[in-house]
């Protein structure tokens, strides 16, 4: 049988009280998770195939406009003040900056401009006033924009809403239980406060975690039963397996099998069926073929240039190959934007 192809490629539940479930038990979820691979990429593909386009993965550029000197203790993070890292304290980059590096990100084929800052939370005044100028410039450019900044106020959410913002990115990371023995300087509270002011200002939510930091997989299903909770679904769903940085805490965590990665994605394709689920940070760390099933899985989105934040990323020549080899390609320019504020 051939699988219908949704024509909208994401539909949010906009209303909460739509087809998806918000109420996935933990039970549920392990059986998902850990069934056997072939059951598991049989699921994910049926549902991701009812609401997105299978060969189509949306690109996305990130880039770090205030780096370094955060003042939280993020155990995996290289930008935290708290840990010698090597990564170099600098100040808010300027606006020209930001749209340069938007420019050459949609010239690169994406069609999502993240930008991202270590602050605990947004400062008030001036630097404000300059994200707000970037976000209305790369709106201008025709690229969904999407901020990640740390904490923020409903004013400041709702002036981020007016300047014209698509997504917030800020990740519940793990499950609440494991919250605490990778970040002290903040609560699992704190997260979803900040997440219900996205919500309430009619921003979409990009919100997801990392595997690999030495949680167990009962503390996946806890961070994916969270995830899942939340009414709306995140419009997007980062999953970021551990960069392990010199000078953090987690350097010395063992590498995570990239089919714990699978496994994750392919949980939360099924139990977000109509969200972007981002194969995020660790990319570098995967072959081709891990990259592949993690498509299967239903992943359809990933960050594309040779940086994340402060990280290296696979160069775009080496995309450009892996998606001529799998026959994928990127969502174009005007597809694209139908994640729509809810
Ligand atoms: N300061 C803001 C915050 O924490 O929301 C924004 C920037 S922060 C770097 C964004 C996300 O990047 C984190 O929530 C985390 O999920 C991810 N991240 C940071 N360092 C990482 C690493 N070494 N490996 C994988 N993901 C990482
Ligand atoms: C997300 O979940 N992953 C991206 C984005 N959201 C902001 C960040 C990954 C950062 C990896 C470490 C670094 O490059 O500093
Ligand atoms: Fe700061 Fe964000 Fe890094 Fe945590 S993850 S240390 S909040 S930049």
């Amino acid at each position: 049988m051939a699988y219908q192809e949704h024509p909208s490629h994401n539909a949010p539940d906009q209303t909460g009280c739509g087809a998806f479930r918000h109420d996935w038990s933990l039970p549920e979820i392990e059986a998902i998770y850990s069934a056997p691979l072939p059951d598991l990429i049989f699921r994910a593909q049926s549902v991701h195939r009812t609401h997105h386009r299978a060969s189509e993965v949306q690109g996305c550029v990130l880039l770090s406009i205030k780096t370094g000197g955060c003042p939280e203790d993020c155990a995996y993070c290289p930008q935290s003040a708290h840990y010698k890292t090597g990564v170099q304290r600098e100040t808010l980059l300027n606006v020209d900056e930001a749209l340069t590096a938007a420019r050459n990100a949609q010239a690169q084929g994406a069609t999502r401009f993240c930008m991202g800052a270590a602050w605990r939370d947004i400062p008030t005044g001036e630097p404000f006033e300059r994200v707000l100028k970037m976000v209305r410039g790369v709106r201008e450019l025709g690229l969904e924009a999407c901020c990640t900044l740390g904490m923020l106020t409903q004013d400041q959410a709702d002036a981020l809403a007016e300047a014209g913002l698509t997504a917030y990115n800020h990740n519940l990371d793990t499950s609440a239980e494991f919250y605490g023995a990778i970040i002290s300087t903040r609560t699992y509270g704190d997260r979803l406060a900040t997440l219900e002011r996205v919500r309430r200002a009619g921003v979409t939510v990009c919100c997801g975690g990392i595997i690999g930091m030495g949680e167990s997989r009962a503390e996946r299903y806890r961070l994916l039963r969270e995830l899942s909770s939340l009414r709306p679904h995140p419009e997007s769903v980062p999953v970021n397996m551990l960069v392990r940085v010199e000078g953090t805490p987690l350097a010395g965590q063992r590498a995570e099998d990239p089919l714990e990665l699978v496994r994750m994605i392919a949980a939360a394709r099924i139990l977000m069926p109509a969200s972007i689920v981002r194969l995020s940070a660790g990319r570098l760390s995967l072959s081709d073929e891990a990259q592949a099933l993690c498509f299967l899985a239903g992943a359809n989105s990933i960050f594309m240039g040779e940086k994340l934040l402060t990280t290296p990323n696979p160069e775009a020549n080496d995309d450009r190959a892996l998606f001529e080899k799998l026959g994928m390609r990127l969502i174009a320019a005007n597809a694209a934007s139908e994640e729509t504020h809810a």
